[in-house]
């Protein structure tokens, strides 16, 4: 039996040929007749290319419908698709490239960069090299066959010490979560799904996107959150997904009401905590209490609130049917109450890291539970509530930013003796990225910094404030106590 994840998506795009599948803004909707017909034609071309099974192909595009081909054209050749944020650096993107070792990058034509790997274009407008090969290719069928354990994607998670990780994630992994969610969010075939988020990282592209190609539906597809657009297409909406940056942005602005909400069914949240606040504010404004899920890259979905029954703002709800949940400490398991490291096991959970055994073995017990490095509780029912990190970590608005990666970067600024990167509270992005930095001799600035990190590292991990101090507060075994960093400076945003 062919268990690629895509022969499941596509026997349903076959039934469906005529429903519409993309509602694309500025640009022409796809029907799923559309979207098999272009998927098999990427398929072509990258066969075309040289792309066999288990070849990974990186990708560093705009959201656009082609590049949703592409990503299914990748599955359907049983390649592993390799997606990368934007805003990486062409610097970041070395590392990316020689890690993964592709056989193929297609970016922005933008993006493009002198490498030693085969590169084809994608760029905004749908048009670039890889979409002329697209046009110029026979649809390629059948779908590749794969076994249910074989990697579908590898997406890089940053580490908390060195470089970043590649999760492997198989075409089971998809399709079990896939299912679930469908079922856990009661998914009907009359959905529409508006989608706002980037389609490189988990939420937008396997929990989102997945749950319209199994469940059927459509969406509405913008190419990123812009609070008007929102406001624009959610009355013809039934479904969103989104981090809680959205839902507070939807907040700030006064055309968001009640009213604009009328056909939604259900608002969705997670890859950062939702403020308990913001889940209230946001039932006041416009009735809906939005469910909070929780999750990672390395395991897909874990934990959700319930769809009919109580959904409490501030907690991540329940382990998803098939997956485990158990809170820990070391090797004791906690009871309910107890603060410790939550600990899932299930289909959902990944293979390992690419091309590290070492680490991955370092991230499961021996009964092949994953070590999250969430802190987090359980009550009495099962009901689990995130309480902190293990993992030296900053989300903000949604995107991880690793202190370790910055840290290294700045202290190697000739200006600077040592520095400490901290996350601390962000109106709008939940967590703001602040340097606190000792310097050599003369005071050092943000503007330095800036032009320090500007071609290294992606906008987002740069930080939105740089602080000044003598030294850094340490324990008596010399580790720096960032607890007493993020409590001095958490009001740097307010
Ligand atoms: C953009 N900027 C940011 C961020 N995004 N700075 C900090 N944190 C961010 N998240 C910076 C830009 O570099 C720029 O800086 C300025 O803010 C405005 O940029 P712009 O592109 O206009 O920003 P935006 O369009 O307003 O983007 C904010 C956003 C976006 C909509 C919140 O970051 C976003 O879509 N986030 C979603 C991330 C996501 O999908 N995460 C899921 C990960 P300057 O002006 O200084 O140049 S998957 C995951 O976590 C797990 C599996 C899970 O559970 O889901
Ligand atoms: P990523 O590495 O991008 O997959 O990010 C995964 C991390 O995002 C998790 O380990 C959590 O720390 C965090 N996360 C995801 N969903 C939630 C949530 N609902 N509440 C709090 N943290 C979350």
């Amino acid at each position: 039996m062919n268990e690629n994840v895509y022969a499941l998506f596509e026997t349903r795009f076959r039934t469906d040929r005529d429903a519409i599948c993309l509602y694309v803004p500025d640009g022409e909707d796809w029907r799923y007749g559309d979207l098999v017909a272009q998927v098999s034609r990427a398929a072509g071309a990258l066969v075309n290319l040289g792309v066999r099974p288990g070849g990974r192909v990186v990708t560093q595009t705009e959201k656009t419908p082609q590049a949703l081909a592409l990503y299914l054209g990748c599955l359907k050749v049983g390649a592993v698709y390799v997606p990368l944020n934007t805003a990486y650096t062409a610097v970041e993107m070395e590392y990316f490239l020689s890690d993964a070792e592709p056989a193929l990058l297609v970016c922005d034509t933008s993006q493009r960069v002198e490498c030693a790997v085969p590169t084809e274009t994608l760029d905004a407008s749908g048009g670039g090299s890889f979409a002329e090969r697209m046009n110029a290719a026979h649809a390629l069928e059948p779908t590749v066959s794969r076994a249910a354990d074989d990697v579908a994607a590898i997406v890089y998670t940053s580490g908390t010490t060195g470089r970043p990780k590649g999760a492997m994630l198989t075409h089971r992994n998809l399709e079990s979560n896939a299912r679930t969610l469908c079922d856990a969010w009661g998914w009907r075939s009359d959905d529409v799904l508006l989608h706002a988020l980037p389609i490189f990282h988990v939420h937008g592209l396997f929990v989102a996107l997945h749950c319209v190609f199994l469940g059927g539906g459509s969406m509405v597809f913008l190419p990123r959150f812009d609070a008007d657009a929102v406001i624009e297409h959610l009355p013809s909406s039934t479904v969103m997904m989104g981090v809680p940056t959205f839902y507070t942005r939807l907040l700030g602005h006064n055309a968001f009401t009640g009213d604009v909400c009328r056909a939604m069914r259900l608002f969705i949240s997670g890859s950062a905590p939702l403020a308990a606040q913001t889940f209230a504010d946001f039932e006041a404004r416009t009735g809906h209490r939005i469910l909070e899920r929780y999750g990672m890259s390395e395991t897909l979905m874990n934990t959700s609130n319930p769809l009919a029954g109580e959904r409490t703002g501030g907690t991540v709800g329940f382990a998803l049917p098939g997956t485990e949940a158990r809170i820990a400490d070391g090797d004791r398991v906690l009871g309910e109450g107890e603060i410790g490291e939550i600990e899932v096991r299930g289909p959902n959970v990944f293979k390992g890291y690419w091309r590290m055994p070492d680490k991955t073995a370092e991230e499961f017990r021996r009964d092949g539970f994953f070590r999250t490095g969430d802190l987090g509780v359980m009550d009495s029912e099962g009901r689990v509530s995130i309480a902190g990190r293990t993992k030296d970590l900053i989300i903000s608005g949604g995107y991880n930013v690793y202190p370790k990666e910055v840290e290294t970067l700045i202290d190697e600024m000739p200006e600077v003796s040592e520095s400490a990167v901290i996350g601390v509270p962000h109106p709008d992005f939940g967590e703001g990225v602040v340097a606190v930095v000792v310097p050599r001799h003369e005071p050092v600035d943000a503007a330095m910094v800036e032009a320090a990190l500007k071609d290294r590292l992606a906008r987002f991990k740069q930080p939105k404030r740089v602080v000044c101090m003598v030294g850094l507060p340490r324990n008596v075994m010399g580790k720096v106590q960032k607890n007493a960093l993020r409590e001095r400076f958490a009001d740097l945003f307010a």
